[in-house]
Order: structure tokens, then sequence, then C-alpha cells
């Protein structure tokens, strides 16, 4: 939002807590997951990639060709099943309730195991080319770097994969850039 320059307001729910199952919250989004969009006019969205697919038609940050907008669904289904869940759990361990690690050893190997598949797909994928959908930045990249960026926090080693450093650079120097934690700060 911040690329398109559509103003927005972010409100900042705490799941460590609890906060998003709390009745205040499962009031907006009864399903209790975040993100969680709502529109001006109260309409609502539930999954990000929905939303960065609402936010973008009809932008220059929206797949230009049936091909591009292929290779951004590929892709973006690729971000929910191989990338995000794996390295959200094993970074949610790792750095932030770092004291139940232990209890879930077995599992954090795993989400390790089938993240660096994922990450070994992109980096081989990212080698020929800029951009996830092509030689364009798009709504895929947004969606591909948000749990990447942060992968070495879910003791991912990112020196394995060149490709994807690169692109994260990339990535983070396009116009409007906004790191999250500078969002955080502003909500
Ligand atoms: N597939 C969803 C992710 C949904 C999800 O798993 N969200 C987590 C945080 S990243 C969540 O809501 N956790 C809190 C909870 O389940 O209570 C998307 O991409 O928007």
């Amino acid at each position: 939002m911040a690329q398109l320059e559509i103003p927005f307001q972010a409100e900042w729910i705490d799941v460590r807590n609890g906060e998003s199952r709390a009745c205040h919250y499962l009031e907006i989004n009864p399903n209790g997951t975040l993100p969680f969009l709502v529109l001006d006019d109260g309409r609502t969205i539930g999954e990000s990639n929905a939303m960065l697919w609402h936010l973008a038609a009809g932008s220059p940050l929206f797949p230009q060709s049936s091909y591009e907008e292929a290779m951004a669904i590929e892709w973006m289904i690729i971000e929910q099943t191989q990338l995000a869940q794996n390295i959200s759990s094993a970074r949610y361990f790792a750095s932030i309730a770092s004291h139940r690690r232990a209890a879930i050893a077995d599992k954090f190997n795993q989400w390790l195991e089938h993240g660096h598949e994922g990450l070994t797909r992109l980096n081989r994928h990212l080698a020929s080319q800029d951009f996830v959908a092509g030689d364009a930045y798009t709504i895929a990249d947004i969606a591909l770097y948000g749990f990447t960026h942060v992968a070495d926090e879910g003791d991912f080693d990112m020196s394995l994969y060149p490709a994807i450093r690169r692109w994260i650079t990339r990535v983070s120097t396009m116009p409007n850039y906004r790191p999250m934690d500078e969002i955080l700060i502003a909500a």
C-alpha cells in the first residue's frame, strides 16, 4: 500500500499473548487470523495474497501479461505451501518463542528441511531472472519477500542462496519501499 501510495492505517495484534483469538479481534475477523484487510466500505479480505491481488489490480505492480500473471500465481502458491508455513514456524520458535524450541525439535527440523526445499527452488528461479514473475517487479515479489527476507531469523543459512540475497537487495531498494518495523513505529 505504501508503494502504491494508498493511504492506510495499521493496527497491530499481538499473537504472542493470544490477542488474535480475543473477542474484540474475532468481532473483526471471526477466523482469528492475520493479516486482515478492512476496506473503506467495510468489505474485508483475509489472505495476504488476495489482498495484494485486489490492491494492485490495474497498477504497475500487477503482472502485465497473461504469462506473467500465471508466473505470479504459481509463485504465490509456492509461497503459501512451501515457504511461508515453514519459515514462519521456524522463525517463531527460533527468534520469538525460543524457550519452547527444544520441546518441538523434531518439528523444527522438518520446517528447516522443507523450507530449504522451497528456498532452493526460489534461488534456482531467481538465478536467471531479476524478479519472480519475469523482468518486472510485481506483487509476486512482495508476496515472496515477506518471509524470505527474514528467513535467517528462523535459522536458515541464507549464504546458501546468493540469487535470493541479490533479489532481496533489489526488492528493498524499490521506490517507496518501507521496512516492516518502520510501519510498526508509525502505527
Ligand atoms: N495464509 C495466511 C496466513 C495466515 C496465518 O497463518 N497467520 C498467522 C500469523 S502469520 C496467524 O494469524 N496467527 C495467529 C493465530 O492463528 O491466532 C496469509 O497469507 O494471509
